[in-house]
């Protein structure tokens, strides 16, 4: 066999071990026996200089359209069988399109938020409406105008958060430590509306408030209040405690025990304090009621004199209740939750159960 034959062989061996080819590894391994750097085909190319000088340009022209012509044949066997691992995979169920897909995680309302919700809603329905006021609050409505002076010994159950004081401004801000601010925020807007008499008032003033306060399993440092605010003609303290006493019932459910005592506040006079009875250990006292059996809901009183008159409202003519019931704690009656710190905790096997 002469040297031309020998080359024809050779690439009608190599066609037919390409045609046979089906898969990546046989493929893988044809190329570097054929056309790799030790391949039958690249070592005839290669042997062009060794040829006596009258056959290397034939043979030189042949050899190089032979290794053209594997090179071509090569890609596209190797697509041809690309495609057929593809399908191979699909067929072998490598993607099943009939799994059910992965289910999406949605999140829901937070329960401060869901528990703030049912007490808009019930306050709603008795003619309250909502009336928002800042967080960042200057020291005179937090304390001052609430009756409560530099001096007063009250400052010191509310001491709180203070913020860097605006330059040049003899005011001083800090974070409110109740909702308490907002009375008089409100009573001003409605005293000022440019008609000559000041407006009845029925609002409800939710939001957060913030204290310097030792972390348990019933205070928090950062907690929620709704404040609630009427002011009119011949409101009474009748009208507070039936308020309060529908809100418990439509709140809680009807059966629970709900007890007024009197109290002090500066910014109402007479005060008193609204407590349920303890659902989460049926009034025997747990932890959570200090061994009371009773849970302390919302301070409130009749609004002072001073409060209304700081408001723009004249005490001769007007009065009013007020009165501030907590979020979290309310929550923790309702839904049997006997440490207020799970709320903030960020504890999704908490939050999930509500
Ligand atoms: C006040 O803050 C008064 N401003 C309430 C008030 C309003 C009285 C209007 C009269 C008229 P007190 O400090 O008791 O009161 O707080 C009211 C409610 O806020 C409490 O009953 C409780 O439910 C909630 N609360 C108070 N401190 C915390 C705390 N550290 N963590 C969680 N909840 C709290």
């Amino acid at each position: 066999m002469n040297l031309f034959e020998a080359l024809e062989q050779a690439y009608q061996t190599a066609q037919t071990a390409l045609e046979d080819a089906k898969d990546a590894g046989t493929l893988e391994t044809w190329y570097a026996d054929t056309l790799g750097r030790k391949g039958v085909i690249t070592l005839q190319v290669r042997s062009v200089g060794q040829l006596p000088a009258e056959d290397r340009p034939a043979f030189g022209k042949r050899v190089n359209e032979i290794k053209q012509a594997l090179e071509a044949a090569y890609t596209a066997q190797a697509q041809v069988v690309k495609t057929a691992e593809l399908a191979r995979a699909l067929e072998a169920g490598a993607i099943d399109v009939t799994l059910p897909g992965r289910p999406a995680t949605p999140g829901h309302l937070h329960l401060t938020t869901q528990t703030l919700r049912q007490i808009y809603s019930i306050f709603g329905r008795m003619g309250f409406e909502v009336y928002e006021a800042p967080d960042v609050e200057l020291e005179s409505y937090n304390f001052d105008l609430l009756n409560i002076p530099e001096y007063h010994p009250a400052r010191d159950m509310w001491d709180t958060f203070w913020v860097q004081q605006v330059r040049n401004s003899p005011a001083r801000l800090l974070l409110r430590t109740h909702t308490s601010p907002g009375q008089v925020r409100a009573m001003r807007e409605r005293a000022n509306t440019g008609r000559s008499a000041p407006e009845p008032i029925r609002v409800i003033l939710p939001g957060k408030c913030y204290r310097y306060e030792q972390i348990t399993a019933r205070s928090e440092h950062q907690f929620y209040q709704v404040e609630g605010l009427a002011v009119g003609k011949n409101i009474t303290m009748t009208d507070l405690i039936g308020t309060l006493t529908q809100f418990t019932s439509m709140f809680y459910g009807s059966g629970h025990k709900m007890r007024v005592r009197s109290s002090y506040f500066p910014f109402t006079e007479p005060s008193i304090e609204a407590d349920m009875s303890c659902i989460l250990c049926g009034g025997k006292g747990c932890r959570v009621c200090k061994y009371t059996g009773w849970l302390e809901i919302a301070g409130a009183g009749m609004v002072h004199p001073v409060v209304l008159k700081n408001g723009g409202y004249d005490p001769d003519e007007w009065s009013g209740f007020a009165f501030g019931t907590g979020v979290e704690r309310p929550a923790m009656l309702k839904y049997s939750v006997n440490d207020i710190r799970y709320f903030y905790g960020n504890d999704l096997r908490f939050l999930r159960q509500f």
